[in-house]
């Protein structure tokens, strides 16, 4: 069978890359390569700058209307071909097409259609003195890039270019070649609306060659990152001493702090959720489960048994509450981090192995819910983010003890905590050391409030006014009359 292979969006052309260099990309369901991505270089990335560039005056120099109203006609587009970017979601990616459908494509409409709507609503400050007037110009920054990661293809590719494109901005986009194929699409869909052409390319590509051109080309003003902490330390170190805005979305070892009085059944309902959606692929997920010792016992049954009935098998089959974790490098990884748990002494409850899909999937990256518990606070497995199907429990008896566990990693993106009593849950809301806490439930998502990270998990705001204000520039204007 031949395989597809995709190409870049550039000037509002699809093209190939100048560098002629292909990547295999596998389906993580079956392990079996079906399309390759473009591995673009410096030259591409050169291409797409220059379109960017010719775009930037007719496209910052258009209304906020009209810039909106094509933003909601391509948000309208997603939503016609949405049943077949929800395959492609599921199949590049592993997770399961109901996931897809009830959260990734759903959102990228959402995202277009909610930067738009915010852009329209922008006023201005203006400061008046006895004899002059100050008022806040907030101007585009010109060409930008975008990076963006695996777990949550287009969801979050949609997420970082909208509200750039919104504010006037050009933007030259890289997709993870790890899950290019929903980028890939709506680089299609782009050209056969006549999305005005330049204002946003697509160039596919490794971190390593296309990713860092885009880091180090001149032209470029702001980056917008996704991805590990590790890597989004190498993006600092490149774009900040050349002065360029950057944003840092980076991982997350998240708590999930359940006190005894919390409204049960909807918790441990929820905390399934919350430590296995999207196989534990999403940076929020809550990763360390704190349960107070009076529950901890009924918790731990309950949990381990709710996390058993949970059904790994082929992303197609809606039955399926679990896929495939997205690359062969990565189940490597995880089950390299579940042995590591064993040897640091914790002891599996469940899962703890690959799990067996049969048919199409045999060759697949499934692995069952793993539950563990007995390990330190400090060890690895409690410090680094594994992100997947892989959580720990732990009992806890006082708030300021589980406080300081929640705050005991070098990284600080979300928390959850589970009380009905409200003091406790502003007190420990304000103690934690993240830049998301959830109250009795987890990824409830307002899109105007702020997102982000601190520590290690980020450096910036994303969401509503926040990304306005990342992809503008202030100047503020002084009129003495
Ligand atoms: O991310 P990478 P990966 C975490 C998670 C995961 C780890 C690595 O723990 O195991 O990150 O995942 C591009 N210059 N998260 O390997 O490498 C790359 O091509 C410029 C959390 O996917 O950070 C991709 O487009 N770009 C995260 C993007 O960076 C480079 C979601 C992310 O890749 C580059 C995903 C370079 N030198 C993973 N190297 C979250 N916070 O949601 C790579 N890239």
């Amino acid at each position: 069978m031949s395989l597809i292979r995709i190409q870049n969006y550039i000037g509002g052309k699809l093209v190939d890359p100048k560098s002629d260099v292909w990547l295999d990309n596998d389906e993580p369901a079956t392990g079996q390569i079906y399309s390759q991505v473009p591995d673009s270089n410096e030259q591409d990335i050169e291409d797409a700058v220059a379109a960017a560039s010719a775009a930037l005056p007719d496209w910052s120099g258009k209304s906020v209307d009209e810039r909106a109203d094509w933003m909601f006609r391509l948000a309208d587009t997603i939503d016609d071909y949405r049943d077949e970017l929800i395959e492609l979601e599921s199949r590049d990616n592993g997770k399961p097409e109901s996931l897809a459908r009830m959260v990734d494509i759903p959102r990228c409409a959402k995202n277009i259609r909610h930067f738009a709507s915010t852009m329209i609503g922008q006023g201005s400050q203006s400061f008046a003195m006895p004899d002059a007037i100050n008022y806040t110009l907030r101007q585009p920054l010109g060409v930008v890039g975008v990076i963006s990661p695996w777990n949550l293809p287009l969801y979050l590719f949609t997420w970082k270019f909208a509200p750039a494109i919104a504010t006037g901005n050009c933007v030259v986009g890289k997709p993870s070649e790890v899950t290019p194929m929903t980028a890939a699409r709506l680089g299609q869909i782009c050209e056969s609306i006549g999305f005005p052409p330049g204002v946003l390319n697509i160039v596919h590509g490794s971190g390593a060659n296309t990713g860092n051109a885009l880091l180090q080309h001149p032209g470029i003003k702001a980056i917008s990152f996704t991805g590990g902490t590790k890597t989004g330390r190498h993006v600092a170190s490149v774009v900040s001493p050349q002065f360029k805005k950057l944003s840092l979305e980076l991982g997350g070892k998240n708590p999930n702090i359940i006190f005894a009085d919390c409204e049960y059944d909807e918790m441990l309902r929820t905390t399934v959720r919350s430590s296995f959606a999207n196989q534990g692929q999403i940076c929020l997920c809550g990763s360390r489960v704190y349960v107070q010792s009076e529950i901890y016992e009924k918790f731990k049954t309950d949990f381990v048994a709710k996390a058993k009935e949970l059904v790994v098998g082929d992303p197609q089959d809606s039955k399926s509450n679990l896929g495939a974790v997205v690359s062969k490098p990565h189940y490597e990884k995880i089950l390299s981090r579940i042995e590591l748990a064993k040897s640091e002494g914790g002891k599996i409850l469940c899962g703890g192995a690959p799990a067996k899909v049969n048919g199409r999937c045999s060759g697949g990256y499934f692995i069952e819910p793993t539950v563990i518990e007995g390990l330190s606070n400090d060890c690895q497995t409690n410090q680094e983010e594994i992100f997947g199907p892989v959580v720990t429990i732990q009992p806890f008896d006082h708030e300021d003890e589980v406080v300081s566990l929640a705050n005991g990693t070098q990284y600080g993106l979300s928390a959850s905590v589970w009380t009905q009593n409200i003091k406790r849950a502003n007190r420990v809301a304000e103690k934690i050391e993240s830049g998301v806490v959830w109250v009795n439930c987890w990824m409830v998502r307002d899109l105007r409030t702020p997102f982000g990270g601190v520590k290690q998990s980020g450096v910036g705001r994303e969401g509503g006014e926040e990304s306005l204000r990342f992809f503008t520039q202030a100047k503020n204007v002084c009129i003495k009359y």
